[in-house]
Formats: structure tokens, C-alpha cells, sequence
């Protein structure tokens, strides 16, 4: 297990983002790219504070405390597929702003620039709310094309809808894993949702290792639908931790399901 001490910090590619060129070749040598303050810092906040409006309607945050804060009641914990949680996550992925934010032109001059042509933006964006407590349900290690399919050059940008020091349990990602193409993932019992993944046996072990960082918000990282990742679990105990997964492909590739729907079918 990774822990928040021992992670390596990932590296930033803000120096390359005006060199395609450079963006691609690090991406196929790490399997991701990091930015600092390159998403809409002001649309991500404004997110943050919609979702957590939902959030403190449903009992979930301290009243006292200030909504942007996150500060947790202890009600729950919940995650997804859980009914509490599905009814908060109903609205949130409604709201104009949840599906929006992902065709900023902050993401899609990136995409467009890496890709090389125009970008297909999927119609599945995955918002989380994950709280602290509940370490048996965290994302587990896995790559994204176990639930996306279509062609492999499909990226994620995931993004922090907030401050995320590394004990609020952020992503991690696997750098060089995408290099050995697609594993067979196994089923988790007991995980409520991303219930397929990746146990320690089959892993890359070779010249691959653990990265993450503590993230502010406008920070984002891309990474190859064959990079494996997983969440960090969110040890504070006290705040809820809020982000987004967003999907960019080249547009006339092959798409799978989530090209097309949104997610949950909500
Ligand atoms: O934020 C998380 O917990 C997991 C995100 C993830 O797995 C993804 O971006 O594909």
C-alpha cells in the first residue's frame, strides 16, 4: 500500500504546454502529465461550492463551520451506489456547471494539443465525494479502459474541486504502467463502486512507480486510459473530498458506452 510519507511527488509539465511535441513524449513515457493551475481555478470553486451546497442539504457537512470548507458532520460515511449518496450525486451531475466545466477551453486547447485533432469530450463526467472514515471504499487501482473501451487513446483529466493535501486522499497514478497495455482486472467484493480493479499480483513492478502530490485547485493531471491509478484513502476525519474525472478521445475513434451516456444513466 502506498502511503501519503513514502509517494514521490508527480512531475509538472507546465514548461511544455506550449511544445506538443514534448507534451506527447512524456506522456508516453510516464503514461500521465501534471499541471499546476492550468483548469479554471474560479469555474472549479464555483463547482465546489455548488456541490457542497447539495452536500450540507443532505446533512452531510458541519453547519457551523464555513460550506467551503467541507468540514464533515459525520453523518455517513457513504459512497457511490450507496442510496444516500446516489441521491446527492443525482443532482450534482444536472447541475449546467458539472458538465460544462469539462469543455473549458483550458481542457480542450490541452487535449487538442496533445491529441492533434479535434477532440471528442465524453458525455460520462464522474464527480466524487468521498469521505473520510471509510478506507475500505476507495478507489482501487485500476485502469480506465477496463470501464471506457473504444480506442486506448482515450485520456482522463482528473481535477481537484479543491484543496487536496495528501491525507484528503487525491489520486495517485502508476507512472509507467500504461506501457504493458490492458490487465485483466478482478472483481473486488465488498467495493460499492469502481468494483473492478487491480490486486498487487498484477501490477507492473518493473521501472513503474507510485506518484502523487498535494493539489490546489486549478491543478489537473492527464493521464492514458491504460495508466493505472487509484485514489489515496482520506485519512483526516474530518473533511469530505471533492473531484472530477473528465474523458477526451480523438473525435471519429472508436467510443465505448461512456462516450455516449452519463453516468449512472442518472
Ligand atoms: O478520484 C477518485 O477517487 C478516482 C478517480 C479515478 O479513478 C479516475 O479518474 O479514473
Amino acid at each position: 500500500m502506498t502511503t501519503t510519507s513514502s509517494v514521490t511527488p508527480l512531475a509538472e509539465s507546465n514548461d511544455a504546454l506550449a511544445d506538443p511535441a514534448t507534451l506527447r513524449t512524456r506522456l508516453s513515457r510516464d503514461g500521465y502529465l501534471f499541471f499546476r493551475g492550468l483548469a479554471p481555478r474560479a469555474r472549479v470553486l464555483d463547482l465546489r461550492r455548488q456541490i457542497l451546497e447539495f452536500c450540507k442539504e443532505a446533512g452531510w457537512l458541519d453547519a457551523k463551520a464555513d460550506l467551503m470548507d467541507a468540514r464533515w458532520s459525520g453523518v455517513g460515511p457513504y459512497a457511490e451506489n450507496e442510496a444516500p449518496y446516489m441521491q446527492v450525486y443525482r443532482r450534482i451531475v444536472h447541475l449546467p456547471l458539472f458538465n460544462d466545466l469539462p469543455r473549458d477551453p483550458a481542457y480542450m486547447g490541452l487535449m487538442e494539443r496533445i491529441l492533434g485533432g479535434t477532440v471528442l469530450n465524453h458525455r460520462m463526467h464522474i464527480g466524487r465525494v468521498s469521505f473520510p472514515n471509510n478506507p475500505l471504499q476507495t478507489t482501487p487501482p485500476h485502469q480506465d479502459f477496463h470501464y471506457i473501451a473504444g480506442t486506448p487513446e482515450t485520456y482522463t483529466i482528473w481535477t481537484p474541486l479543491g484543496e487536496t493535501p495528501l491525507d484528503l486522499g487525491g489520486l495517485a497514478v502508476l507512472r509507467g504502467s500504461h506501457r504493458g497495455g490492458y490487465l485483466e482486472h478482478v472483481e473486488f467484493p465488498g467495493q460499492k463502486y469502481a468494483a473492478f480493479g487491480l490486486g498487487d499480483d498484477r501490477l507492473p513492478h518493473d521501472d513503474v512507480e507510485w506518484r502523487a502530490s498535494a493539489y490546489h485547485p486549478g491543478d489537473c493531471i492527464v493521464f492514458h486510459s491504460h495508466t493505472v491509478h487509484k485514489a489515496m484513502p482520506n485519512v483526516t476525519g474530518t473533511h469530505l473530498r471533492l473531484s472530477m474525472d473528465n474523458r477526451y478521445q480523438r473525435q471519429g475513434e472508436a467510443t465505448g458506452p461512456a462516450a455516449h451516456r452519463t453516468h449512472h444513466d442518472l
